[in-house]
């Protein structure tokens, strides 16, 4: 790779391009993206996306929208002209926006769905020849024997079994891959929440299940087959593991990212104590503060890192 100066850490590094692993990518005359309604024949990917340097992504379009407008008031970019639209207008599957070097994605709900926008989102990454990126998953999560409103950062992300792994069913084969995150860069970020007011933050293990319900262990589903003893034991041995809170796509970002040389960081607010009750009912404008908790540290974050602090 690249030998260049960075000038903040004052070190020889490389540039750190992203990786796809792929062999038949390069064969490719053309490659579609197809939810994401972009392609390498119909856009100038490295044109549009070449300086690129922070993704956030999270679940719903409407708060990545929210996070854009957010970023660019950050930013400064207001008044330049820099008006938002909706890149993957073309589609209603996800939603795109950018803010100089921040995009700003969403993704869905639950691992399916992440996943198959990873893939288009990394192979765009690698078309358009970007560097030295950092993705943040920005969202929502359930907490574990923690103060509602808390800010989790995962250090790693667990399966159902407490275990640092992320399996993928290939063929009729389950291929097993590593759930680790980049420890420096959640502690660069658990140090910038130290700067903001009436912040709680920690860093944990996040938990990521296959569904919000039963496979959160609640006992308020249309479906429900154990006793609340067993969602509470369950829920305590999780907290004895290291868990802080629960979500639905971080162990397949933290692998994918990992394989494809992408620093990766995971920050949910936790709208709930799961050992206190399942439901969330919090006032719209409680829920709507505790939603911007992530997002006012993310943007905290790249302010500090463009050196606009
Ligand atoms: C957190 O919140 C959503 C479920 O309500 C899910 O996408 C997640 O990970
Ligand atoms: N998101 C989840 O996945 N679980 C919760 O309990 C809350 C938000």
């Amino acid at each position: 790779s690249n030998k260049s100066m960075t000038s903040d850490r004052n070190t020889y590094v490389g540039k750190r391009f992203v990786h796809v692993k792929n062999p038949y990518l390069d064969s490719m005359d053309e490659d579609i993206l197809y939810h994401l309604d972009l392609g390498t024949k119909t856009h100038n990917l490295p044109a549009m996306f070449g300086d690129v340097k922070f993704v956030c992504v999270g679940g719903s379009p409407n708060r990545m929208k929210a996070f854009a407008l957010f970023m660019r008031k950050e930013l400064g970019l207001e008044e330049s002209g820099e008006h938002i639209k909706d890149i993957c207008a073309g589609t209603d599957r996800y939603c795109m926006y950018k803010i100089g070097p921040v995009l700003s994605i969403s993704h869905g709900m639950g691992i399916p769905s992440i996943s198959i926008m990873l893939h288009e989102l990394i192979k765009l990454l690698h078309h358009a020849q970007c560097c030295d990126i950092t993705i943040i998953r920005i969202g929502t999560s359930g907490g574990i024997g923690i103060t509602p409103g808390s800010v989790v950062i995962t250090d790693t992300a667990v399966d159902s079994f407490f275990k640092p792994r992320f399996e993928q069913v290939i063929l009729d084969n389950i291929v097993t891959r590593s759930t680790e995150l980049d420890k420096e860069l959640a502690e660069e970020l658990f140090n910038c929440s130290k700067g903001i007011p009436n912040f709680p933050t920690l860093i944990g293990h996040t938990m990521c299940t296959y569904d919000f319900y039963e496979g959160q262990g609640r006992l308020d589903g249309a479906l429900c087959s154990f006793s609340r003893e067993k969602k509470v034991d369950y829920l305590k041995r999780a907290y004895k593991a290291g868990v802080r809170n629960i979500e639905m796509e971080s162990t397949v970002f933290a692998a994918m990212c990992r394989l494809c040389g992408l620093k990766a960081a995971v920050v949910c607010v936790t709208l709930l104590d799961r050992l206190e009750c399942d439901q969330i009912n919090l006032p719209h404008d409680v829920l709507v503060d505790y939603q911007q908790r992530p997002q006012l540290l993310i943007s905290n974050f790249i302010k500090r890192r463009l050196g606009l602090h």
